[in-house]
């Protein structure tokens, strides 16, 4: 089905109806372009399908123990901690994100330019890109929390103002991810639906939503509906491995309840053909810190 808002010819209407809906995907997954890239053909095609892609050891081990410092140094640093940048857990105040990250470490800031990252990102949106949105993500171990099913897409059309689907998420994994330590679920194929949702964005939504998402989430009919569809996979795999996955996966994580934290360094493109407007489902867009409005080109 398709529906578009005749009066803001907006593609993917959502937080503005009673009823939840399910969109057809307007937009390609892999978007053409002349450049070749590390991504190979076959992968390439199987990313267009599931809407996701792992490489394994993208990062060396000597390069995750170096990222792994960088990460215990930035959440022992009392300024960072104190910074708005930095999400810490509802009930134990431990770190849970620290985002803009790119630009606090120039270690993570640099590995946003490197061609194992960049050449794959840009083969995908098919254009030049920049960074939407970086953060390290530290899931502890005993009482982590999840995420609830949710497509990025989602909230950064209705709150960010990003028009089209062009974007990819890097998760760069720094500990190993089981299946039991609250890794990543997703609906292979799920990202060629778009789930219009229910529910008005409250003012400053995303202080709250950082921690646990409850506006712009899909209504359980719609999930179930998928899951039959497509199924569900998770990202496993060992710290230095990495995650690729379509601004519309359907995803979510678990609780870890086991002592194996979780931790990856997470980075956003988003095509430079896509820059943000105003926010499709919200008053005002959110910090530049979650979504930039710079648009300034990752250069190698
Ligand atoms: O807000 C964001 O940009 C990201 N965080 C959450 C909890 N949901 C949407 C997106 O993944
Ligand atoms: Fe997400």
């Amino acid at each position: 089905m398709t529906v578009v808002d005749v009066e803001t010819g907006d593609l993917y209407p959502t937080r503005v109806g009673d009823k939840p809906s399910l969109i057809s995907r307007q937009d390609p997954v892999v978007w053409p372009s002349n450049e070749s890239g590390p991504i190979d053909q076959r992968t390439l095609a199987s990313y267009d399908e599931k809407g996701y892609l792992t490489v394994d050891g993208l990062l060396t081990p000597a390069e995750v123990q170096q990222f792994w410092q960088e990460l215990m140094d930035l959440t022992n640093d009392a300024g960072v901690k104190a910074d708005e940048r930095t999400i810490v857990e509802k009930s134990s105040d431990e770190v849970r994100s620290i985002f803009e990250v790119h630009k606090i470490s120039s270690a993570i800031g640099k590995l946003a330019t490197d061609p194992r990252v960049l050449d794959r990102a840009r083969q995908i949106v098919g254009s030049d890109v920049y960074i939407h949105q970086s953060r390290v993500n530290l899931m502890p171990g005993y009482r982590g929390t999840g995420f609830y099913w949710h497509s990025d897409f989602e909230t950064w059309h209705a709150e960010d103002g990003m028009p089209r689907m062009r974007a990819v998420s890097m998760s760069i994994a720094l500990t190993d991810n089981y299946p039991f330590n609250g890794g990543l679920m997703l609906m292979p194929g799920a990202h060629r639906t778009f789930v219009s949702c229910v529910g008005e964005t409250p003012e400053d939504n995303y202080k709250a939503s950082l921690k646990a998402q409850k506006i712009g989430v899909p209504d359980e009919d719609s999930i179930t509906k998928l899951a039959a569809e497509h199924g569900i996979d998770q990202f496993t795999g060992s710290a230095g491995s990495a995650l690729m996955f379509d601004s519309n996966s359907m995803h979510g994580s678990g609780n870890n309840i086991t002592p194996f934290p979780r931790s990856n360094i997470f980075l956003v493109f988003n095509s430079v053909e896509n820059t943000l407007q105003d926010p499709y489902g919200a008053a005002a867009p959110r910090p530049t810190f979650v979504a930039d409005r710079a648009f300034v080109p990752v250069q190698r």
